[in-house]
């Protein structure tokens, strides 16, 4: 009961703030985490997201590239990198590999690439670069949503260029905006147990701040449930909050399940269904300057997904069609991550939301609420 008698004196404090439109404290982050129930934290979640949003839900129709997965790092998280001493074990895709999957999405209705992968020593700046200006020169109007800020990062200081120097030489060869990766958990007490030796907290809001000011838009993530504590989440959090404050160049903040097969971390358990909603919902609570809230399905599962969209998520990512690994290698009920776009409209209509088609930068394609199913499945323009 949120006006009831019940209800402890802090959290119904809280609750007059959410209602009120105001932000909440860090410490009122760590009160709802703590002692809110998922009911609680939820419905406010959910209040806020149709304030923002009322029923919309975007979905986007997009493919992935996964250059290599060959990394200089040894995150203790990630299933998938092979280390370059055993690269043979792993993948390397040439340019004319990775111009061929974009080339069969040729005559098909999708809007992005999103392009992510290990940190190879041999794949640098000039190389992406030139695949960038190749996409575009096949593709101009496909979105290039490329590279977390830990590729970056290794890419610019391995051709001595600085920030601004690097990002704006992709950006001109055709790189769009920045994906979310690589931001794990920010606080240093965590990072050094878990991803060590990749680039620390300012080192990536350094990237995304840079890329923010030369006009790139980008998103967050959040790696969650594994061996933080509440206090690092909101830590993280805050964080992206101030930098959002500040250039208000992020579009969606997205929270990423930790999943533990075939890793170093593999003794970890991995959250419950409760745990990863309320996740969700707190997000929503506290990231008042992030216009969107992602569940990425292939990560949490279709089903936690539709679920998501009731705890303060307004956007589920796209239909994939196959072409990321780092889920599935991880442990992740999708094998292989593939969603029609019927199949999307579906799950958010069963929600009793309204889909939405978005470009990268939530432009709006197409409503699918009132399209006849049929339709939907018939027409390859729509499926
Ligand atoms: O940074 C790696 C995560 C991220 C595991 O911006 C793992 O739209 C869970 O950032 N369990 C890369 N997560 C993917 C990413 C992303 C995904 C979807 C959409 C967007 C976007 C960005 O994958 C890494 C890391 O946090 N990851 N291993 C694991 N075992
Ligand atoms: Fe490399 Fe990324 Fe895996 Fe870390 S999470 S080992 S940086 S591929």
């Amino acid at each position: 009961m949120i006006n009831g008698e019940k209800l402890p004196v802090e959290l119904k404090r809280i609750a007059d703030k959410i209602m009120a439109g105001e932000r909440i404290t860090d410490e009122d982050a760590l009160v709802l985490f703590e002692k809110g129930s998922l009911a609680f934290a939820g419905s406010l979640a959910n209040m806020l997201r149709e304030r923002l949003h009322g029923d919309t839900t975007y979905f986007n129709r997009n493919f992935h590239i996964e250059p290599t997965n060959v990394c200089v790092f040894s995150c203790n998280f990630c299933s998938y990198s092979q280390l370059y001493a055993h690269r043979d074990e792993g993948w390397e895709l040439s340019m004319v590999q990775m111009l061929d999957i974009v080339r069969k999405y040729d005559g098909k209705p999708v809007t992005e690439v999103h392009i992510v992968g290990g940190v190879h020593p041999k794949m640098n700046l000039e190389f992406f670069a030139e695949l960038m200006r190749k996409i575009k020169e096949h593709r101009p109007e496909l979105h290039i949503k490329g590279f977390t800020a830990v590729e970056l990062d290794y890419m610019f200081r391995k051709a001595h260029k600085t920030i601004e120097e690097g990002m704006s030489y992709l950006h001109e060869a055709g790189l769009d905006s920045l994906p979310g990766g690589g931001a794990e958990i920010f606080h240093p007490e965590i990072r050094e147990q878990i991803c060590a030796d990749k680039v620390d907290a300012d080192g990536w809001l350094n990237i995304h701040e840079t890329a923010h000011n030369l006009g790139m838009q980008s998103n967050a993530t959040m790696l969650y449930g594994h061996i933080e504590k509440y206090f690092h989440r909101v830590d993280h959090m805050r964080r992206l909050r101030e930098l959002q404050d500040k250039t208000k160049g992020f579009n969606t903040f997205i929270p990423l399940k930790f999943r533990n097969k075939d890793n170093d971390m593999s003794q970890v358990p991995e959250s419950t269904v409760t745990e990863d909603m309320k996740m969700y919902a707190v997000a929503r609570i506290y990231l008042d300057n992030f216009p969107h809230i992602k569940a990425y399905w292939p990560m949490l599962g279709r089903q936690s997904a539709q679920l998501s969209l009731s705890f303060g998520v307004n956007d589920i990512d796209g239909t994939i069609d196959d072409t990321t690994k780092i889920y599935s290698m991880a442990g992740a009920e999708e094998q292989n991550p593939s969603m029609t776009t019927a199949q999307l409209v579906t799950l958010i209509k069963q929600a009793k939301r309204k889909p939405v088609e978005r470009g990268t930068l939530y432009d709006v394609i197409r409503d699918y609420s009132d399209i006849d199913m049929k339709e939907i499945e018939s027409n390859p323009l729509l499926n």
